[in-house]
Parts: C-alpha cells; sequence; structure tokens
C-alpha cells in the first residue's frame, strides 16, 4: 500500500498557549483578556481563564502524556503577566520558576519546546497605564521582557516565536473588538497601529537575541502569522472572475503580506499602502533594514479556506457574533468573503478545504522563498464533542488532519520547502471568545474534575509522528 511519506526530519508537535491552558495560579497578574472576559457579554458563557486546564498545576501530567504518544516537539506560550507582572522588570522568580520546571519536564521527557513570547496575553496595567498596542512603550515592556525570558531560558529553548498572530491582536482586538482589550476602530488607524508596533517588536527582539545571545545559545527565531486561504469566486463574467481573481490575491497580501512582506521585503505590500494612504504608519530606513530578514523561517497558523469577491462597497464583516461592521480594515481590502454551500464545516463553522492549504504554502514559498522554510506552528479543528465518549471517537477530527496533511505533503512534492508541523491543540482549551464551549484537543479535559482524556485523533497522530507517514486511505484518493 502506498503512503504520504514526509521528508526526512521532518518535525512534528502540537501547540499550546500560557492564558488557554495555564490558569492563574502562581502569581499571575491580571492580563488584558482577564478583563474582557468579565466584561458581560465578551465571551460565550461568560467563561474566564482563571483555571482553564490548570496546567499550571498539572502540566507534569501533561507531559507524561506527550512523552506517552512519543511526541518529539511542543509549542507552548510565556504568560508575560506571570514575568512582569505589573508590566515592567524586574522578573517574577515565581513566574521563572514555573517556566524552569515545564521546560526541564520537557526537555526531560525527550521533546523540543518551541516557546511563543506573545500569545495575547498582554500585563492589564500596559493596557491601563498606556493603551497597550497602540503606545511604544508597550514594545519597550515587550523587548525587556524578551530580554530576560532569552536570559533565563534561552540555554535550553532553541526556538523562539515573538508574536502569535498579529492579525488577530491587531484587527480583532482594536478593529472589531471581538478580542481582548476589545477596542473598536472605525477608520482603522488604531489596527494598522497596532500591527505597526508589533512588526517593531518583532524585528527589535530578533535583533536583540541576534546581537546578545545567538552565539552562545545557538537557537532560531522568527514570527507566526495566521491565513486564511482565498479563492477567487468562480463567476461565468469573465469581467467579474478576472475582479474577484485580483481580490483573492489582495485579501493575502492584506491578511498575510501585511506582516510577511515587512518581514521579508522590508515594507508592507503596495496595495496596502496606495489603499490606505497616511493611516497605515511608514517604517524608516533603518526599521526596514532591521524588518528585512527579521524571521530564521516562516511560521504560518492555518485553518480554512474562503471565496473572494470583489467588494468596493462599505466594508463588512460578519463575525461569529452576527455583527455587522462597516469600513474601517475590511473596507480599506474591499474584499466580500464566503464559502461553497459543498464545502463542509467544523464546528467553529470554518470550512474544510484541504487544497487551500496547499495552494498557501505554495504561495508563501513563491512569494518569499523563506530561507529556514516553513514551519507551520498550527492547524487543526474543533469538533463538537459534548459528552467525552464522544469526544474519544472523533474521526472527524482525525479526516480534518488527513485531509489537510495530504495536502501540505502534496506541497511539499511542488517545491513548498514546509519542515515542521504542529497539530492545534494539545488539550481541549479556552477557546478565547468561545470560552470552553469549543474543542480543538487531542487530549479531552473534563472542565469539573480536570480529567484528561486522550482521543482517537491522539492515537492516530502518533502513529503519523512515528513513522512520519500519512496512511494512504481509500477515501483520501477521491
Ligand atoms: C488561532 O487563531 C490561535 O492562535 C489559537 O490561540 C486559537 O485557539 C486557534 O487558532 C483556534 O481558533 O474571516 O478573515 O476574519 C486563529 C484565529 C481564525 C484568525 C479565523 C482569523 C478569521 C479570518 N483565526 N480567522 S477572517
Amino acid at each position: 500500500m502506498k503512503a504520504y511519506r514526509f521528508p526526512e526530519g521532518f518535525n512534528w508537535g502540537t501547540a499550546t498557549a500560557s492564558y488557554q491552558i495555564e490558569g492563574g495560579k502562581g502569581g499571575r497578574a491580571p492580563c488584558i483578556w482577564d478583563a474582557f472576559c468579565k466584561t458581560e457579554g465578551r465571551v460565550v458563557n461568560g467563561d474566564n481563564g482563571d483555571l482553564a486546564c490548570d496546567h499550571f498545576t498539572l502540566y507534569k501530567e501533561d507531559v507524561k502524556i506527550m512523552k506517552d504518544m512519543g511526541l518529539k516537539n511542543y509549542r507552548l506560550s510565556i504568560a508575560m503577566p506571570r514575568i512582569f507582572p505589573g508590566g515592567q522588570g524586574p522578573a517574577n522568580e515565581e513566574g521563572i520558576a514555573f517556566y524552569n520546571g515545564l521546560i526541564d519536564c520537557l526537555l526531560d521527557a525527550g521533546i523540543t519546546p518551541c516557546v511563543t513570547l506573545y500569545h495575547w496575553d498582554l500585563p492589564l496595567e500596559l493596557e491601563m497605564e498606556h493603551g497597550g498596542w497602540q503606545n511604544y512603550i508597550t514594545v519597550e515592556r515587550f523587548l525587556e521582557y524578551a530580554e530576560v525570558c532569552f536570559e533565563r531560558f534561552g540555554d535550553r529553548v532553541k526556538s523562539w516565536l515573538t508574536f502569535n498572530e498579529p492579525w488577530c491582536a491587531a484587527v480583532l482586538g482594536y478593529g472589531n473588538g471581538e478580542m481582548a482589550p476589545g477596542c473598536t476602530s472605525s477608520d482603522a488607524v488604531k489596527v494598522y497601529r497596532a500591527g505597526h508596533h508589533m512588526l517593531l517588536g518583532h524585528a527589535r527582539a530578533v535583533e536583540i537575541y541576534r546581537k546578545k545571545f545567538r552565539t552562545a545559545q545557538n537557537g532560531v527565531i522568527g514570527v507566526t502569522l495566521n491565513c486564511n486561504w482565498t479563492e477567487p469566486k468562480p463567476s461565468d463574467d469573465p469581467e467579474t472572475a478576472k475582479l474577484n481573481a485580483e481580490a483573492a490575491e489582495r485579501s493575502v497580501l492584506w491578511n498575510l503580506g501585511w506582516f510577511a512582506d515587512p518581514v521579508y521585503k522590508g515594507d508592507y505590500p503596495e496595495v496596502m499602502r496606495n489603499r490606505c494612504g497616511d493611516r497605515l504608519p511608514e517604517f524608516t530606513a533603518d526599521e526596514k533594514a532591521l524588518l528585512k530578514g527579521s524571521s530564521d523561517f516562516f511560521g504560518l497558523n492555518h485553518y480554512s479556506t474562503d471565496y473572494a469577491e470583489d467588494d468596493s462597497g462599505p466594508g463588512h464583516y460578519v463575525s461569529h457574533w452576527g455583527t455587522v461592521n462597516t469600513g474601517g480594515f475590511w473596507g480599506d481590502m474591499a474584499v466580500r468573503g464566503s464559502t461553497d454551500p459543498s464545502w463542509a464545516k467544523t464546528d467553529m463553522g470554518w470550512p474544510i478545504v484541504p487544497w487551500g492549504f496547499r495552494k498557501l504554502l505554495l504561495w508563501i514559498q513563491a512569494r518569499y522563498s523563506p530561507e529556514g522554510g516553513i514551519q507551520v506552528t498550527e492547524n487543526g479543528a474543533a469538533v463538537n464533542e459534548p459528552t467525552v465518549d464522544l469526544a474519544v471517537d472523533d474521526k472527524a477530527r482525525i479526516v480534518y488532519y488527513e485531509g489537510y496533511l495530504k495536502e501540505m505533503h502534496a506541497a511539499i512534492q511542488l517545491g513548498a520547502d514546509v519542515r515542521a508541523y504542529y497539530a492545534w491543540s494539545f488539550m481541549d482549551n479556552f477557546e478565547w471568545a468561545y470560552g470552553y464551549s469549543k474543542r480543538f484537543g487531542l487530549v479531552h479535559v473534563d472542565y469539573n474534575t480536570m480529567k484528561r482524556t486522550p482521543k482517537s485523533s491522539l492515537k492516530w497522530f502518533s502513529k503519523v509522528l512515528s513513522t512520519n507517514t500519512l496512511e494512504r486511505r481509500l477515501w483520501l484518493d477521491v
């Protein structure tokens, strides 16, 4: 039987993030998500991250599950409010001790940590005092914090990510308010400013790492960006089809190129600069030089695909809350997204379109030819699992993964230099504005008892990574 074999040395892993799993024990100060959760109507069921999966207490048990499944790589994030509770130094030793324990435990289990510095849990103090990512002061604090992390953990951590999905933090945090800190900006000025500051924070953190730590520590550092693939919405009218093709390309440039172009080419995509005018901040020559080449690899989080249509009307974004936003970020982009009725959907309502993953990987390879290759730092599916018995039998999740891995394999065959893949997520966790209502885990978590139960997808994934091969099933060929 034929099988999809991945390149020698391909890195398989699973991923999580601090706020989504740790809970607040052990001297973690409040972050913007704590405040957001406590604001009525923001998070489904009024859920919050006070306890989450209590990974703070149970991390040894969690690492044991990873070890038993043969996991080789694990992506985690550090909570800045544990290291800088008040938003600035000196470092809180209790927080340092927690991550030392976790990192050592992973290494003892033969698991290589990949560490994200910022996965959205900004110390609340920085938002209250300075307006968070609207203010360059936050960048300075982030850099001090990054340096503490390199200093204290870099002897053992050899793979760093500065930011997770700055798109989400900027657009959803400061544009439509779907995520913390829940700000809105109808002209998108706050969105572009937040993105700009995160890009500068990324580039300067990388500069610090390369200048002060790389020689001694010998690690790699990058940023990870999220993007859906956008496919032109088919149309029989050639003129409309052409406009839709342009809209699809514009959408990828807008959502991914916004961050990837500065990192690989030194500036924002031309289409953005043209359409946004002076609402999009500018980089100085020094900043451009610093940004260009500031990632040792291309980090990508990918989940889904949409159709794109040209839309020059008022910008709109139909969020999962049903709210419609006009103008701003989406108005600038002028792309209307939709789905095909034939596309199956995950429990998030996100279309399952494996071939979109292949197209996006090839698009990234063609535009950026990233030197250190592409690392897929997240991919996965939420499945409706109302009981643990249903969760354990998560065929739908396996089907999602099989489809996406098959297309990742195809992309590699066609020349995409993909070197790593992390499944989101190791375990069920706090799914941001959806609280605990959505489950992405390979491990089921009972939030009343904190009991962990591996799902079928965990066993399936453990086989993929131990054989470096995706088994070919009959249905995979149709
Ligand atoms: C990731 O976010 C997060 O890193 C992770 O913490 C989270 O748990 C996980 O995925 C699952 O949600 O239609 O153009 O507005 C991914 C979030 C998915 C980004 C949906 C924005 C909508 C794009 N994203 N996406 S658009």
